[in-house]
C-alpha cells in the first residue's frame, strides 16, 4: 500500500504540485453563490474546429461552454478556462463572445461565427478592452467530419474530460450541489458502456483525462505527459485499480453510485464542508480536486 500511495502522489505530483497539497478549504456558501454566472459560449460555436485541411490540419480548437483549448500540430496545447465572459458589439457583424482566462496573464480570446464557420482573435495583453479586437489578426476555423487520428489519439480523452469537468463543477460546486448529485454526475460522466457502473477502464479514462487537463492548463504539453506515462496511462490504471479494490463493496468489479456515495461523509469532511457548503471550484486544480479528493479520501484514508 505504501508503494502504491507514493506512486499515486508522485504520478499526480509530476503534473501539478497543487495535487500533492491538501485540498483548499471550501469557501463560505455566500461567496460561492454570489459569483455571477458566466455567459456561456453559444452552443453553435462549441465543439471541434480546424485550421487547414481536414486530413492534416495545422491546428485544432476545441470550444466548450466555458473554455477553449488550442491544439497546434507542432506546439504544446493551450487551455483557457474562462473566469469572466462578456459580449462585445462588432458593428454590423455578429457580436464577439469574449472569454477571459484566470491568472496574472488573464489571456483573452474573442469568438464569433455560426455552426459552420468560426473566427477567433487572441489580442495582445496591452490592447484595451474597449478597443478589442483592434488590429488583432483574425483566425478562421472550419468543421471537419472527424478529427484526424493523430489528434484523436493524443487529445481525445482530455477533451472529453474537459467537457465532463464543467458538468462536474455544476453538479458538485453549483448553487444546488449535493453529495448525491455530485456522485451521480461522476458516474454519469465516467460511464462509457452505459450500465450506470464504473469499471477500472472507465475510472482510468477519467484519471487520464484529468491529467491531460491539468497539463494543458499549465502549458505543460499534455501530449508529452501522456506519452511519458508517469502522469498518464500508468497512473490512470493504478488509481483505477486501487479505487476498485477499495470501493467495490459487492465485489462485482464495477463501482456504482451507491458504492461511491458510501463514502460521501468522508468526502465532505475532507473538503472541510461539514456545513454542507458548496465546493469552491474556480480553477482547474480545484475542479479536479473533486475527483482527486474522492479518490484520496476513500482510497488513501486521508
Ligand atoms: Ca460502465
Amino acid at each position: 500500500m505504501a508503494v502504491l500511495r507514493v506512486a499515486l502522489v508522485a504520478g499526480l505530483g509530476c503534473v501539478s504540485p497543487a495535487l500533492a497539497q491538501p485540498a483548499a478549504p471550501a469557501a463560505p456558501a455566500s461567496a460561492a453563490t454570489a459569483q455571477p454566472a458566466l455567459l456561456p459560449v453559444p452552443p453553435a460555436l462549441r465543439g471541434a474546429w480546424f485550421d487547414g485541411e481536414c486530413t492534416a490540419p495545422r491546428a485544432m480548437l476545441q470550444v466548450t461552454a466555458r473554455a477553449v483549448v488550442r491544439l497546434p500540430s507542432d506546439a504544446p496545447a493551450r487551455l483557457i478556462r474562462f473566469g469572466e465572459t462578456r459580449r462585445q458589439q462588432a458593428g454590423a457583424q455578429t457580436d464577439w463572445h469574449v472569454g477571459i482566462g484566470r491568472g496574472a496573464e488573464a489571456p483573452r480570446i474573442l469568438l464569433r461565427g455560426d455552426g459552420t464557420a468560426l473566427q477567433t482573435a487572441e489580442p495582445d495583453a496591452k490592447l484595451r478592452d474597449d478597443r478589442l479586437p483592434g488590429d488583432t489578426p483574425l483566425q478562421s476555423w472550419h468543421r471537419c467530419p472527424s478529427p484526424p487520428p493523430a489528434f484523436a489519439a493524443l487529445h481525445g480523452e482530455g477533451l472529453a474530460f474537459l467537457g465532463s469537468l464543467e458538468v462536474l463543477e455544476a453538479a458538485c460546486g453549483g448553487a444546488s450541489a449535493s453529495p448525491a448529485g455530485c456522485v451521480a454526475a461522476i458516474v454519469q460522466e465516467g460511464d462509457v458502456s452505459g450500465d450506470k457502473l464504473l469499471s477500472v477502464a472507465e475510472i482510468a479514462r477519467m484519471v487520464r483525462g484529468m491529467t491531460w487537463v491539468l497539463a494543458a492548463a499549465e502549458d505543460a504539453a499534455p501530449e508529452g505527459v501522456m506519452a511519458a506515462g508517469g502522469g498518464g496511462l500508468l497512473a490512470g490504471v493504478a488509481i483505477a485499480r486501487f479505487a476498485m479494490e477499495s470501493l467495490d463493496y459487492d465485489g462485482d468489479g464495477k463501482l456504482s453510485a451507491a458504492e461511491l456515495g458510501q463514502d460521501r461523509a468522508v468526502f465532505a469532511r475532507a473538503l472541510g464542508s461539514e456545513g454542507g457548503r458548496p465546493l469552491r471550484l474556480e480553477g482547474v486544480q480545484e475542479g479536479v480536486t473533486l475527483l482527486r479528493t474522492l479518490l484520496d479520501s476513500t482510497i488513501l484514508g486521508q
